[in-house]
């Protein structure tokens, strides 16, 4: 999955075959390319695109550095663009930025001086999205090129991913801004793993100190696989198959309405949880590690810190038990993890959470140091950090992880032909559902809605139902046989979307039956 994004030359490169598909994108295309012109007086030269994802597995583990299982979906965030040479004597340059959806994103316009891009994160605002991409893309520019002048931009941008919403409408947006950078300077062969690292980097300039598996999701997917991405020893990405099984399984996607804004809440949520991750890693390094042992940067996150510190643990007990024995076999991920929740379980028990003080008594090191180095990026809000319940949910949704991957391609485990595959498919669901139950109780980032969604989709014939996404709110996501796509959808609608009061575009919405979509692309127009 690796190499250059590639350049679309129809929409059927780009989305399904389907018929409705390809005439309803045709459209929307027409029609930001008429706009554009409408708009700037030329043509546009080329537009980038890049999809939002749904993650069916791995949730709140990427930041700890643990492998996830994303796919992308059909809706996206498109760019029209064009370009002028900038004018060198005044040290700046401009940036025309326009959306569609001119009534909720009004248009813009920057003299950006050639060598720092400003983002106000404090006020949410539409454009950030687009500077992030911009900045990040310029500072891979430059350090490819040493100094150099950007080029002035014109831009129409148009996106289909429900903000807010779980799905990655952000991702989309600032990775097909910084594709869009890139093209208008002059890249035309766009690495994928260079677009991925700077988008993921970008984003964290819009307040959130995110993970990598939205941009991942969104610049490597193929149509038609899901896509399975590990952050370490470097970020990789390879396709996943979903079997044929019978009955056939489609992901449901379902909106709870439920508005969950990480730029509001990040400090008793999102933000949070990514801190407790990172105290809890620092904890447990300072309390199993033997004395001697060099201890991991600080901030080192669990999939790491920890892996280091397994590999010294394993060796030592392998040695205890065995003294004659040279062999210190590496533990396996899942063995790793196994033994990790038990060590969790014993080190970290105090359910109410621990202090500031606790904390950096632990680590030997002042209150005002832990806050210096855990706290001051990102601000959070808390008297107490649940490390024994972050560090259980990251350690056993992991393992869920090599589980479901485990069901979808080992050749044993795999459905051998056209026979009913129900067991098989409620073996996914069960993992789906647990990760539910974890994101609910240990984690704490569901919400009564999203609960109840899944609760429903059960009954009516949900094999798997679970939040996708940060959660609190947003999107679910949900492992149903294709001949119960019916009865799930009418389940909704009559025992949760119709006590709502919704407009009829976000009825329209509420529900996709989504099937994995393609990656980034860059469509030269003739
Ligand atoms: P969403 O739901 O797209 O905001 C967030 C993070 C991911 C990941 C998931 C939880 C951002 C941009 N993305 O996704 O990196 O941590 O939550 O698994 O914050
Ligand atoms: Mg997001």
């Amino acid at each position: 999955m690796a190499g250059t994004v590639p350049t679309a030359r129809s929409l059927q490169d780009i989305y399904t075959h389907d018929s409705r598909t390809t005439l309803a994108q045709g459209k929307r295309w027409d029609d930001l390319l008429t706009q554009f012109k409408a708009t700037y007086g030329h043509d546009a030269e080329f537009v980038s695109r890049s999809p939002g994802r749904v993650n069916i597995i791995g949730e709140h583990i990427d930041y700890s550095l643990y492998p996830v299982l994303p796919m992308a979906i059909n809706e996206d965030a498109i760019l029209a663009v064009s370009t002028q040479p900038t004018d060198d004597s005044k040290g700046t340059f401009k940036i025309q930025i326009a959306n569609l959806q001119k009534d909720k994103f009004p248009s813009h316009e920057f003299e950006i001086p050639f060598d720092a891009v400003e983002i106000d994160a404090t006020v949410h605002e539409w454009t950030n999205y687009f500077k992030s991409g911009l900045r990040g893309a310029l500072e891979l520019l430059r350090k490819k090129r040493g100094d150099f002048k950007p080029k002035s931009m014109q831009i129409l941008m148009h996106g289909t991913v429900p903000a807010g919403g779980g799905l990655s409408s952000s991702a989309a947006f600032v990775s097909a801004s910084a594709l869009a950078v890139l093209v208008a300077n002059g890249e035309t062969q766009v690495d994928k793993t260079e677009l991925t690292e700077l988008a993921i980097v970008s984003e964290r300039a819009v307040g959130v100190n995110s993970g990598g598996m939205d941009q991942s999701a969104s610049v490597f997917s193929e149509r038609g696989s899901a896509v399975y991405v590990s952050f370490t020893p470097k970020l990789t990405a390879r396709p996943v198959n979903i079997p044929k099984t019978h009955p056939e399984l489609t992901f449901l996607i379902a909106q709870s309405f439920v508005a969950a804004d990480k730029h509001v809440t990040g400090p008793i949520h999102y933000n949070l949880r990514v801190v407790e991750c990172s105290l809890a890693a620092a904890y447990l390094n300072a309390v199993l590690n033997p004395p001697s042992t060099h201890l991991p940067g600080d901030a080192a996150p669990l999939g790491i810190s920890l892996h280091g510190f397994h590999e010294t643990y394993f060796a030592l007990q392998h040695h205890d038990n065995n003294p004659s024995s040279s062999d210190t076999k590496a533990p396996t991920l899942p063995e790793e993890l196994a033994e990790l929740v038990r060590l969790t379980k014993a080190t970290l028990t105090k359910e109410e959470g621990y202090t500031r003080e606790e904390i950096a008594a632990a680590l030997n090191i002042t209150v005002s140091q832990l806050e210096a180095r855990f706290t001051s990026r990102f601000p959070v809000r808390a008297e107490r950090f649940k490390l024994r319940q972050r560090a259980l949910h990251v350690f056993s949704e992991a393992l869920r992880v090599v589980k479901f991957l485990e069901l979808l391609e080992h050749p044993d485990k795999r459905p051998k032909e056209a026979s009913d595959t129900s067991e098989y498919n409620a073996k996914l669901g069960a993992l789906l559902n647990e990760t539910q139950d974890s994101c609910r109780d240990v984690y704490e980032c569901s919400c009564p809605e999203i609960d109840e969604l899944c609760a429903i989709a059960r009954k009516a014939g949900s094999y798997g139902s679970r939040l996708t996404g940060a959660g609190w709110g947003g999107c679910s996501v949900h492992l149903v046989p294709a001949d119960k796509v019916g009865a799930v959808k009418e389940a909704w609608e009559k025992e949760y979307y119709s006590k709502m009061d919704l407009t009829q575009e976000q009825k329209d919405a509420a529900i996709v039956v989504s099937s994995p979509g393609s990656g980034s692309a860059v469509y030269f127009v003739a």
